[in-house]
């Protein structure tokens, strides 16, 4: 349909949950049924702010908390033309995490303080330990709660074939649904 805008699809959750091969199935798919489909990620990290967040990330370089929470969000800021730019144009946009990692993961920090227990960690990156991983999954339940953000949970325990059947319908209906939602309203 002619003037039809892209949807925003996010895949959120922890590490590990399966985001990325879903993304890149979902893309495939999407594609393969006739839609306009691009991936994106964050962090996105090929710019200079992303080159920063990934030294930060695989512990090559120690930065502030609050400092790192805004890289995070200024590297989301610097794709936001691109993003308003695609979804105009009726390419819908499946993204491998968001602003909600970026809630869920400063949250994580902030509940580590109250937190006595410390394990070992399992992961080279920063992040990388099922403490860590624990704290922001409650902070992810947390935002779901929200009812005016339309989240859907999917199982992720299951084979990757079935986790992704559910992801392109759910995807179907919201490319079907999304151009009820006018652009100017994801950026409130
Ligand atoms: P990947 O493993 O997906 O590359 O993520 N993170 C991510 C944050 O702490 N804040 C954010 O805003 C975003 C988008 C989650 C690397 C790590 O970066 C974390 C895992
Ligand atoms: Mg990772």
């Amino acid at each position: 349909m002619a003037g039809r805008r892209g949807a925003l699809i996010v895949l959120e959750g922890v590490d590990r949950a399966g985001k990325s091969t879903q993304s890149r199935k979902l893309v495939s798919a999407l594609r393969a049924a006739g839609h306009r489909a691009e991936l994106l990620r964050f962090p996105e990290r090929s710019t200079e702010i992303g080159k920063l967040l990934s030294s930060y990330l695989e512990k090559k370089s120690d930065m502030e908390d609050h400092s790192v929470h805004l890289l995070f969000s200024a590297n989301r800021w610097e794709q936001v033309p691109l993003i308003k730019e695609k979804l105009d144009q009726g390419v819908t946009l499946v993204v491998d995490r968001y602003a909600f990692s970026g809630v869920a993961f400063t949250s994580a920090k902030e509940l580590r303080l109250a937190d006595a227990a410390t394990r070992g960690e399992f992961g080279c990156e920063r992040y990388e330990n099922w403490a860590f991983q624990e704290r922001a999954l409650r902070c992810f339940q947390q935002l779901m709660t929200d009812p005016t953000l339309n989240w859907k949970a999917v199982d992720a325990s299951r084979s990757v074939e079935d986790v992704h059947e559910e992801i392109r319908t759910l995807s179907e209906d919201t490319i079907r649904t999304a151009v009820q939602r006018p652009l100017e309203e994801l950026w409130k």
